[in-house]
């Protein structure tokens, strides 16, 4: 009798270690500071992608899909909580969200699976750096794999003016090999993770590369992909600016990304084009390499793959470089996903959000629902790319800013009830704000419904390209400096 009881135990566990052997892995890439020049979205028409233009295909490509803030740390912070900048106060580059009282014993995406007996890794840049410490990394993470520092050469290579210039605002040819690039040794830590899986239970690993983020840095091989004589640059409207609110320019106050002017003067725009093309290539091979060793571990077939960018880049576009900008060059970035439960080869155009990656991962994994998160799962889309879609993707850059997003319009309100907007089939470029014309009073009020109804300011301890605004003064304050707001956006 003890004995057919024991059997019966074990076989119940057994059972059991079956069940949870059957729940799908996740692969999660990161990508830093991506915007759409990836070959199967056509956001540049030389950009060489084959390992994610392959992915693509594997899956569902979201040509619409968008940040919640223009930033490293707020937008990861959004995607890996699930909840919105506007609903944290979270826009800064610090703090991180172990550091916010709302959000200190927060259940986070890769918390989830660590709690549910998933083997879980984190490698690169997933929580932006620094922001997830000591004690806290082990709640999220099983293991912290390399975190890839780039590494930097002897002296700037790009030709920019010192001695204050930052550090990153740098590109070029460097390393000599691959083998020393960061995004080598953050693939290889994945890679590891990946065989060293253990077989009896399902695997969450992440990838986080730190490309095209600057310092643009890679190899010879990558720049010679995009030969300079041949090299297409963004198209730019020297005028472009002329019809955007002044409070536009708040958003991208005194910030070492080199202005269109200064790349200009220095003649790095072109050197600057080429180098972020070549990140991008070289970024992309290592997204080959993790897909290669997952076909080497056997569980491909049950292994959920998402890959996403944190928020895009300007290259000129409306006279800058880098982010911070509620315009879809800062907002737009890739989302894919392949594996169980998604429909390959599908394209699907419909707004999307980082923020719903959390819910669609929790859908795909049979997880149960969550009703504090705010992003909605994109299943519906996954199955059938043309499913509609009520929401539109929405971008927040500090208290008060913010941008709508929808499949043919993008409208922009910022602190001080200033406001673009743009009919994005017929200008995909967002050169031409129809804001001030009473033909579309209507299309922006509509659009408006959409913003935000919790608007919260930087939480306490929030640093690093901060804006505030004070409607009874009007004062607008950049990092605790009031800005001038009769002056020209200034140089860099
Ligand atoms: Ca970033
Ligand atoms: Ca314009």
């Amino acid at each position: 009798m003890k004995l057919s009881c024991l059997c019966l135990a074990f076989l119940f566990v057994a059972s059991f270690v079956h069940a949870a052997d059957s729940r799908p892995n996740i692969l999660f890439i990161a990508i830093d500071d991506q915007n759409d020049w990836i070959g199967c979205m056509g956001g540049h028409p030389q950009v060489k992608t084959p390992s994610i233009d392959a992915l693509a295909k594997r899956g569902t490509l979201f040509t619409n899909a968008h940040c919640q803030a223009p930033l490293c740390n707020p937008s990861r912070s959004s995607l890996l909580t699930g909840l919105r900048p506007s609903s944290t106060g979270i826009c800064g580059l610090s703090p991180g969200i172990r550091e916010v009282e709302q959000t200190k014993n927060h259940v986070t995406l890769p918390q989830t699976y660590t709690q549910a007996g998933y083997f879980t890794s984190t490698s690169g840049k997933i929580y932006h750096d620094g922001s997830m410490r000591g004690g806290d990394q082990k709640l999220e993470f099983n293991e912290w794999g390399n975190r890839g520092p780039m590494p930097r050469p002897p002296k700037p290579i790009a030709n920019l003016p010192g001695p204050d210039r930052h550090p990153a605002m740098d590109w070029g040819v460097f390393p000599e090999k691959d083998e020393d690039n960061a995004d080598w040794k953050i693939a290889d830590s994945a890679i590891d993770a990946m065989k060293r899986a253990p077989a009896d239970k399902p695997f969450f690993i992440a990838a986080g590369f730190r490309l095209p983020h600057v310092p643009c840095f890679a190899s010879q091989k990558w720049f010679d992909l995009y030969p300079m004589d041949e090299l297409k640059l963004p198209p730019v409207k020297e005028d472009d600016r002329d019809d955007l609110p002044k409070f536009a320019d708040f958003l991208h106050w005194k910030l070492p990304e080199p202005r269109l002017s200064t790349l200009r003067k220095y003649n790095e725009w072109k050197p600057l084009v080429r180098a972020y093309l070549a990140c991008v290539s070289f970024m992309d091979s290592q997204v080959g390499r993790l897909m290669a060793q997952l076909e080497v571990t056997g569980r491909a077939e049950n292994t959920i793959v998402v890959l996403w960018g944190d928020h895009g880049w300007h290259l000129g576009e409306k006279l800058i470089s880098g982010k911070n900008t509620l315009w879809d060059r800062s907002t737009k970035v890739p989302l894919v996903f392949a594996g169980p439960g998604v429909k390959a080869g599908q394209v699907c155009h419909r707004p999307a959000e980082l923020l719903d990656i959390f819910p669609t991962l929790l859908a795909l994994t049979k997880f149960p629902a969550r009703s504090d998160l705010e992003g909605h799962s994109l299943v519906p889309q996954l199955q059938d790319a043309n499913a509609p879609r009520e929401w539109p993707a929405i971008t927040t850059h500090n208290k008060g800013n913010h941008g709508i997003r929808t499949e043919d319009w993008r409208y922009i309100r910022y602190a001080d009830g200033s406001e673009e907007l743009y009919d994005m089939k017929k200008d995909p470029n967002e050169w031409t704000n129809l804001a001030g014309d009473s033909n579309y009073t209507e299309k922006k009020a509509e659009l408006a419904k959409w913003l935000p109804k919790i608007d919260k300011g930087p939480v306490p301890g929030s640093k690093s390209r901060v804006l505030t605004y004070d409607p009874e003064t009007r004062e607008a304050v950049w990092e605790d400096k009031p800005i001038d707001k009769t002056a020209p956006l200034p140089e860099p």
